[in-house]
């Protein structure tokens, strides 16, 4: 194979759209062809992956921690994987990071939807429960988000759609040389 494998690392509140990007841009790339795309979504993950986890930091980093390690497999055979959870933690996504760079390309890409917006959504109805302490540990209303200051590409999806926000990441890849 000419181009070697990578893997989009997407963070985010939830309901920020990194679910939403990750699939649009999924259907780009596999537009393009040549190389098999996997894309490893937090809601998927946890329920094929890690079923077993909570929330609680320790979890978590579980959670993280494989996601990062199947994406660093398939970076490794010259894949494409696109990851999306939420992913709080700096050291963890640090790590993240260092598994995959052993093999290819880190993009970390930040849906840096405020906090604010991403509760008027409310999409799933799971910001209210949290307000009303019926979900605990609600990453942004009661567990901590440490938004990257690293990130390779940052979002605001309160600017853009979800096409044009596809579009971003995909020119970003490619001002990387690798697609
Ligand atoms: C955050 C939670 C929680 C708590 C359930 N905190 O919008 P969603 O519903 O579909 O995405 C969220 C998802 C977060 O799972 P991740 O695997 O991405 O999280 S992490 O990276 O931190 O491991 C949300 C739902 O699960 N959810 N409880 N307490 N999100």
């Amino acid at each position: 194979r000419s181009k070697q494998g990578f893997t989009v690392f997407f963070t985010g509140l939830s309901g920020s759209g990194k679910s939403t990007i990750a699939n649009a841009l999924m259907v780009k790339l596999m537009e393009l062809g040549g190389r098999p795309v996997t894309l490893l979504d937090g809601d998927v993950v946890r329920k094929h992956l890690s079923s077993e986890l909570g929330f609680s930091k320790e979890h978590r980093d579980i959670n993280i921690r494989r996601i990062g390690y199947v994406a660093s497999e398939i970076t490794k055979n010259g894949g494409i994987a696109l990851c999306a959870p939420i992913a709080p933690y700096t050291a963890t996504r640090r790590a993240v990071r260092e598994m995959i760079e052993a093999y290819g390309t880190f993009v970390e890409v930040h849906v840096a939807t405020s906090l604010e917006a991403c509760e008027a959504r409310d999409r799933k109805g799971l910001y209210a429960l949290a307000r009303a302490g019926k979900i605990k540990e609600f990453t942004g209303i009661s567990d901590p988000y440490e938004a990257p200051t690293n990130a390779e590409l940052v979002i605001d999806t309160e600017k853009a759609d979800v096409d044009n926000c596809a579009h971003q990441v995909l020119l970003k890849l490619e001002s990387l040389g690798l697609i």
